[in-house]
Formats: C-alpha cells, structure tokens, sequence
C-alpha cells in the first residue's frame, strides 16, 4: 500500500471538478502542466486564468521531500517557526553524506560514525514533527521518492534540485529552498511565477544503444543550461509513452540542467506498471478512476504550436547516443567520430580512466540490468575493462533486486566498487585522491547528471562527460572518449577483434522488487515530548539566529567581488568537503564564493580588500568588511546561481553581510533563495553596464525607500577616480516579497505573522 493514500484520494477527488473550471476560465484545452497547477491552487477552485511567466501564483504542494545536506537548513528554520507538527506530509532523506572510497559496508560504517550527530539531529527532528526519515544507506532522495511518493497529477516540492526527477511518474514536482519548504511546512502557501510552457514531442521510438538519457542529453543541447528557465517542460508523443517509467524520470531528473522549473509526463501504461510492481496498486487504481485528467486534453498534443511556448520534436529514431561535457552539461557530441574529433581539437584526455553508474538520474532497475548486459559481455567476450567501474544504486530496494537477480554480481566480477546506495561521487563525496587540487588531468564518464569542474571528485583537472548507463559502461570497458560501441572492434585477452552488442534489460524485475530493510523511520504520532539537542560546541550543528533587516539606507557599500563568467550554487557554497558544515552557517561562510573567478585578475578566491589594498580569500575580505560595519555588494555574469536549490549560496552572503547581488540574469531557484532570506537580488536593466564596474567601486543605492514592484532602482558606483555611473537595475520582486526585505527574511516574517 502507498503512503499516504487518503492526501491522494483527497487531490484525486477534487481535481475532476477543479480542472474543469480551469478550462472554462481559460476557454482553452488544457496541457497537463496546467492541470496540476490550477489544481492545486492554495485558494482552491480557480476562478481566474493566470499569465504565463508574469503572474505569482499561490499553490498548494502536496508533499515535501528534503535531504540530508539542505534539511539542516530547511529544519534548523522550521523550529525556528514555532509549530508543532508539519503540515503536509514530508520526508527527510539521508544521501548525500556519505563518502564513497571502500565500497558500500565500509562506507556507510564511516559515514554513520562520521556524521551522527546530523543524522540523529535529522532523525530527532523528523521524530518530534511528524517527518518521515530514511536512514544513510536507504537510498538517494529521488529514487525513493519515486517508488514511494511520487503519484500522477500530484504536486510536491524538494530542497534539492532534482525533485523534478518525479515527473516521471507524472507530478509536477519542484525544487526550491529550505526557506520556501519551511512556508509549506507551516501550512502557509507556496508562491510561484505561473511557468511558461515548452512541449517536447518525441516522435518515434529508443532502439539499440540509444536511451531515454540521451533525449534529455539532447534537449539540453538545444536548450542549454538556461532555455528551460522560468518553463515546465512536458513531453508527449509515442516515443514518450513507449518510454519506461524510470526513463521518463531519467529525463525530468536532467530538466534541472536546462533551468526548467520541471518537466513532466502524462500518465500512462508505464507509469501504471511501476506503481503496480512498487507496491502502489492503490494509487494504480485511484489514477485509472481520473485518467483523462491526470495527460494533457487531446486537442493538446495533436496541435501543441497551440498551446505550449515552445516546440520542440524529436525523432528518437533518429537519435544516437551522445556524451555531454566536459564542465557543463549542455556540450553535446555524438559517441564515435565526432568525439575523436573535438577531443583532440580541444586537448580532451582520451583515455578514459572510471565509468560511473548511479546518481539520482540513473540509478534504476531498468538501468543497472541495461548496464550490467554490456558488463556481461566483457565476461563472455574475453575483454579486460580498461577503466574501473563504480557503482551507486538508488535505493536499497534496487540493490537488494539488483543483487538477488545477479545484477550487481556482473560488475563485481569486473572489480566495480558497489558503493553505497547514495549521491557519493556526484556530489563531491568521492575519496578519490589524496590531495585533488593536485591531480592529474583525466577524463571519466558517467551517468549522473552535472558535470561542473571539481564536481565528482575535487580535481579541476577532470573531464566529466555525461552519458546513458550503457554507453558509460561501454566506453569503460573500451577505456577511449571516442568509443563507438555501433561501429569499433576491441580486441580481446585472446588478441580476437570483438564487438558489444546492443545492450537489453528489463524494465521492471521478472520476479518483483525485493527488500528486506528499506531504510524507514516512521515518526511518532505525537512528537511533543522528542527533544532534539544541539551541541552549543559543535562544529556541524549551529542554531539560527534571525536575520536583521538590511535596511533601506545602503550607502558607501563595498564592491566584494566581481565574479567572471559561470557563477553556479558549486562556485557560490561548493559542496564536497564542505558538505560537512551545511547545518552550521558561521562555519560554511568559510567557503562563500571561493571558487567564484575576480573579473579583475581572473583568479579564484583572490580579492582586493578596499580598506587595505591588499588581497585576500574572499570570505576573509567579507568578514573584514562586516566588522567594520560596511555593507557589500556582489556582481555577476548570467545565470548566476545555477544548478542547486542549496540556499547556503544565499544564507552565508547575507550571514557575511552582503547586501545586494548584482547581476546579468538569475537562476530560478537562487533568486527566490536571496529574496527569502531578505536580501537584494537585481538585475542590471542595461547588461553592458556589467562592464562598468570596476574593482575599488564604492556603491550607493539611491532610491532604495521607495522600493516597490515593477519599479526600476538606480544605483551609483564611484569608481576610485571620483568619476560616478548612475545604473539602473531591475527587479522581480512583489509585494509580499517586498516585505520580506523589509522585516530580514520571508522566516522573521512568519514569526510575526504566527505571533499575531
Ligand atoms: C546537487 O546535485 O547539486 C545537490 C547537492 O543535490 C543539490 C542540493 C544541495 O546543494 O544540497 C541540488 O541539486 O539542489
Ligand atoms: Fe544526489 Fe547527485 Fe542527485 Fe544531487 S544530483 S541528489 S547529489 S545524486
């Protein structure tokens, strides 16, 4: 039986009814997207049609998923919001700090002995508020929700990112901070700029060696890091609906890469087949009750120009398998010829030296027995792999099948490490050199999804290219970037010429899922006597204190750094080893914006202290700026913010004292992450005046007392030789939004509204 399967019934029951007046009001047919949305609409049957990317929305999310490394955050401000209990059914999720080096046992020993003192804050927590708790080694966030939550035409939001991983079994599922979680914990609404909307239709069908990663690796080619920004992107068609069920979530979990708020799938067969093998025959039977309203209206998919923003058609028959890197998850090239090419042209290592399968992208039963088909042959065909192999399942319950069926056995055969069912090497958390920013140059291939500089393993100095599970295990056994398994021979231990054939594997295990201990802690039904500590002393848990409003006078401010090109969550508050300090914000602000490179001197971590003309690690300028009272400014290229939901790259700059972030365009998530905790985020109106500022800058705001919505500010750099430039900058902010600036945080604001 499912969880919660009386929220479910209750959404089901009104949906009919409420998608209904939707159409009426908007005197169209509907898209899935806007089904989920008007029905879940905080006050309830809609009674007005929305503007797409211009109208703040107020939703009713159904659930809430956190994990480990952004719940310390998230929960450290629920306390803070004096309630006893959370107001819709929420889950912690222990994944991301759990290193991988020895392989799983060994492992998740370390870790537990390692970082108990968060793992019992979070498990303490969840306890007295009525969360949901998996323990280290039940698996990566979105996998478990996926088998366990996530439910057609439902809506829910994640502190991580990847939330939107759930679109594969239909939800509109997505990623935001802690602070906007702590809003819905709180039984208060969520706001949301209603999304644009892009239709992908895949026309037809995935064969041989191409997977559903490779549509996504595709999308993500045509749209870059920032087309999906501000849009859901849903994806119909025959090639969709002959897709599995994991693999459409493979291609929601990557939306994240293209800055989509999410993506999402109309329910179908394949998504009532994995409801029904993961236990889930109620909600099987529920959707089936509604399933008209759970897809798009027909006139919909037959003419999307109609109806969606953008859209794009794709030809999966068409399609080849490609690898997308290094340093960003939009390269794209086709596996073979075209991959010699660039890499030579581009002095890519061609020698490939691991081949990661795992991640919340691709860590499902369908893609380790795919994978693990290729790994067979190695062992049939007499080939010796020439990278090593590592391997993260998702969940325990797909390592447990994935072991009785013989599946992880295959690798083990050819020495893979079976690490423990978490995000470890995708998220920094892989002990694989000593000393990292000493490492050699290298290439590696996976099947996660980012692929930012230092991600995997610390080294700058690695190539991490993206691919499908069975091209990363193909290419490992190859050990070359430019492996076409369709096309090149490998010689064999016996000198024979062989080739791999096309992989196969199942979309669901023959005998069913398996599992003896999944991992789940439920919690108490009354969670008032719990009582979660924290260690004044602690070096891993620090208590929040509110946020003191910024004030409407910023004068004299200092330029803090000027930050040069990709500015993303990693070069903000990188994770890794710094993992360790997410639930202690005066300890992680020892890591704001280092890896964020000066425009002044092209260097990281290296910036002129304007009170003593020298330079110095950028946290340690800002912390001299704050004790002599000076507020801050940071300024930034495009997209700033990408990639995570994490709002440490909002909380430490306004802990640090930063005032104001500056900059050519925001990420979606990041934005809404500075505004929440009552800070300045701004975009310049005129993006050329980014060229304006320069290094000694002193910033003043000039008309920040009459900050409102859809109002222009203007500010004044002095630049060293007492010549000024009054620059205009825009902003999104509304009212409400307004308000958190004013009182310090969107939290202090609650607190005064609770105390009413
Ligand atoms: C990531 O993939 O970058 C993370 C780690 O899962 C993040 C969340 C975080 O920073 O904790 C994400 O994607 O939101
Ligand atoms: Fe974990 Fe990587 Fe997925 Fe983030 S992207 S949740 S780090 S597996």
């Amino acid at each position: 039986m499912a969880f919660d399967i009386e929220m479910i019934k209750q959404v089901y029951a009104t949906m009919s009814e409420r998608v209904d007046a939707a159409r009426k009001i908007t005197g169209k047919p509907l898209t899935l997207a806007e089904k989920i949305l008007y029905s879940h609409l905080w006050d309830g049957t809609p009674t007005k049609a929305f503007t797409r990317g211009k109208d703040y929305v107020d939703f009713a999310p159904d659930r809430i998923a956190c994990q480990d490394a952004t719940a310390q955050m998230a929960l450290l401000q629920f306390m803070q919001a004096g309630k006893a209990k959370v107001a819709v059914p929420t889950t912690v999720h222990c994944d991301h700090l759990i290193q991988a080096k020895s392989g799983a046992f060994e492992d998740l020993k370390h870790a537990n002995s390692t970082s108990s003192e968060v793992f019992n804050f979070l498990e303490s927590v969840s306890n007295k508020y009525g969360i949901g708790f998996w323990k280290p080694g039940a698996g990566i966030i979105h996998q478990v929700v996926l088998e366990n939550y996530a439910f057609p035409g439902g809506m829910m939001i994640g502190t991580d990112s990847h939330t939107v991983n759930a679109g594969g079994l239909g939800m509109v599922a997505i990623g935001v901070g802690g602070a906007d979680a702590v809003d819905v914990m709180a039984g208060m609404a969520w706001e949301l700029k209603f999304p644009k909307l892009i239709g992908v239709k895949l026309i037809g069908k995935l064969s041989g060696w191409t997977a559903p990663k490779d549509v996504i690796l595709k999308v993500a080619e045509i749209l870059t890091v920032k087309g999906g920004t501000g849009a859901i992107v849903e994806y119909f068609g025959p090639g969709a609906t002959a897709m599995s069920c994991t693999g459409k979530g493979t291609i929601c979990n990557m939306g994240a890469e293209i800055g989509a708020t999410t993506s999402t799938f109309g329910y179908d067969e394949s998504m009532e087949r994995y409801l029904r093998a993961t236990d889930r025959e109620d909600v099987a039977d529920e959707a089936n009750k509604i399933k008209e309203y759970l897809t798009a209206d027909a006139e919909v998919y037959a003419n999307p120009e109609l109806y969606f923003d953008q859209v794009i058609e794709i030809n999966l028959s068409e399609l080849g398998p490609l690898l997308n890197g290094p340093f960003t998850p939009d390269l794209s090239t086709p596996v073979g010829k075209e991959m010699a090419e660039k890499a030579a042209a581009n002095d890519w290592p061609m020698q490939v030296e691991w081949g990661l399968i795992g991640s919340c992208t691709n860590s499902s039963y369908e893609d380790l027995s795919r994978a693990a088909s290729i790994a067979q042959q190695a062992l049939d065909k007499g080939l010796k792999t020439k990278a090593e192999f590592g391997i993260n399942p998702g969940s325990e319950q797909v390592r447990y099948t994935a072991e009785r069926d013989g599946i992880l056995a295959v690798f083990e055969k050819l020495d893979a490490k079976i690490f423990t069912n978490a995000c470890g090497p995708c998220i920094g958390q892989w002990a694989r050199y000593s000393d990292p920013k000493n490492a050699p140059k290298n290439s590696i291939v996976h099947s996660f999804n980012r692929n930012f500089a230092k991600r995997a393993d610390g080294n700058p100095n690695t190539h991490a290219f993206v691919a499908s599970p069975e091209i990363t295990a193909a290419i490992a056994i190859a050990g070359r970037l430019d492996f076409n398994p369709m096309t090149d021979t490998l010689i064999n231990e016996n000198g024979e010429e062989v080739m791999l054939d096309e992989p196969t594997g199942w979309e669901l295990p023959p005998k069913g899922f398996e599992v003896k201990d999944n991992g789940y802690l439920a919690p108490k039904e009354d969670g008032s006597d719990v009582v979660v500590s924290v260690d004044e002393n602690s070096e891993r848990l620090q208590l929040l204190a509110p946020f003191e409003p910024i004030g409407k006078s910023i004068k004299n401010a200092k330029l803090l750094i000027k930050a040069f090109g990709k500015c993303t969550t990693d070069h903000i508050s990188m994770a890794g080893p710094w993992l360790r300090f997410r639930g202690h914000l005066d300890n992680i602000a020892n890591n704001t914006l280092i890896g964020a490179v000066n425009a002044f001197n092209q260097k990281t971590n290296f910036v002129k202290n304007q009170l003593t003309g020298e330079y110095d690690a950028v946290p340690a300028v800002q912390r001299a700026y704050k004790a002599a009272g000076i507020k801050t400014v940071v300024v930034g290229d495009h997209n700033y913010g990408e990639g995570s939901s994490r709002e440490h790259a909002a909380m430490q700059p306004r802990f640090l004292g930063v005032a104001a972030v500056i900059v050519k365009s925001f990420a979606r998530i990041h934005e809404t992450n500075l505004k929440k905790q009552g800070m300045l985020g701004l975009t310049f109106a005129n993006e050329a005046d980014y060229d304006l500022i320069q290094e000694d800058d002193t910033i003043n705001f000039l008309d920040l007392n009459e900050f409102a919505p859809d109002k222009q500010l203007s500010v004044e750099f002095v630049h060293a030789d007492g010549i000024k430039d009054v620059i205009k900058l825009n902003h999104t902010y509304n009212q409400a939004q307004i308000e958190w600036f004013n009182e310090g945080s969107a939290l202090n604001l609650i607190k005064v509204q609770n105390a009413k």
